[in-house]
């Protein structure tokens, strides 16, 4: 054997007898928040995405779940994870508008978030999430969840002067144009809310009144519901960053393994209006032009708010996110 042959073989040996080490050296754990409550839908599967990656990412990549707003407070997630206070948080725009005005955004798209990835809207969304929120965009984890306004006093029409309201910026703009007082609160003072008569409804998707007993509270939801409820993982850009390519392959699979299943919510949604109408929960229902007005009234207001708060991408969202 030549010399250089013997030491390249003699090499080869020596980074196969330390590469398991290695490997091992270079598993990474990721801290996993969520905005949202322990027992919600939206975190029963995120611990079931969880266990299944740790199942397959053992010595590539683990996640390891913190908690929710026990942990952290719902609205101070974003916040931290644009820091690096944690990796990687479950939340929903309109919770993070502290971070980026154009968060709340997400709530207005027309399309499902698989067109999303072709037309061009996630690139842009991962532009301004990585520029202005230190954030990359990993998968939106719920989609056909429109939002509806739950009562406990009677309307027959869409109009909610008199009325004070439990939002989120979610709401905010539709709400206020129908007349609504609004009070914003994190979900987990709703129940008290109602409770105190502090409030005489609130904006919620379809899905989600029993997680935390509002069902006790509510006399009546009115349809039809208005936008996409959006819940999304984002990750902390410079930990993104940090990973090796091949942790970054495996988490963006995953994610995207994780939103290729949002056809779940689709059949969630029918099974909560089937239990919100056993336990007694009415339906006001707008019907024909003026169900159409509503909807449409809630788009333009929402879109108005959102070009507002971001005068150099709402348009571009708009044209985006189509219809
Ligand atoms: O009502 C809310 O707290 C809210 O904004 C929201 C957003 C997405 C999913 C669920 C709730």
């Amino acid at each position: 054997m030549k010399k250089t042959t013997m030491l390249a073989a003699m090499a080869a040996t020596a980074v196969a007898a330390i590469l398991p080490s290695l490997a091992a050296a270079q598993e990474t754990t990721l801290k996993v928040v969520s905005a949202f409550a322990e027992n919600s839908a939206y975190v029963k599967r995120l611990e079931n995405w969880i266990e299944r990656l740790n199942a397959e990412g053992k010595g590539v990549l683990q996640l390891q779940f913190i908690g929710g707003p026990k942990a952290m407070p719902s609205f101070e997630v974003g916040n931290a994870v644009k820091t690096g206070v944690v990796d990687i948080g479950l939340s929903t725009g309109a919770f993070y508008t502290n971070v980026m005005p154009e968060a709340d955004a997400l709530k207005l798209t027309r399309i499902p978030v698989a067109e999303q990835r072709k037309n061009g809207a996630l690139a842009y969304i991962q532009k301004i999430w990585n520029e202005k929120g230190n954030m990359y965009y990993l998968a939106r984890v719920v989609e056909h969840q429109p939002f509806h306004i739950y009562l406990n006093k009677k309307i027959d029409k869409p109009d909610l002067s008199g009325l004070k309201i439990r939002i989120t910026p979610v709401y905010r703009d539709f709400f206020s144009a129908l007349g609504a007082q609004v009070m914003q609160t994190a979900p987990g003072e709703v129940y008290t809310a109602l409770e105190r008569g502090v409030v005489d409804g609130y904006g919620w998707p379809v899905g989600g009144i029993f997680d935390l007993n509002w069902h006790e509270k509510t006399k009546y939801r009115v349809d039809p519901g208005f936008y996409d409820a959006e819940v999304s993982l984002v990750v902390n850009l410079t930990r993104w960053k940090a990973l090796s390519p091949k942790q970054r392959a495996f988490l963006q699979q995953q994610g995207l393994n994780f939103e290729g299943r949002n056809d779940f919510w689709k059949a969630y949604a029918q099974e909560e209006i089937k239990r919100q109408a056993a336990a007694g929960i009415q339906t006001i229902r707008f019907e024909g032009a003026v169900a159409r007005q509503y909807v449409e009234r809630a788009y333009a207001e929402g879109w108005a708010g959102a070009i507002k708060a971001s005068p150099q991408h709402g348009p571009k969202l708009k044209e985006l996110f189509g219809k």
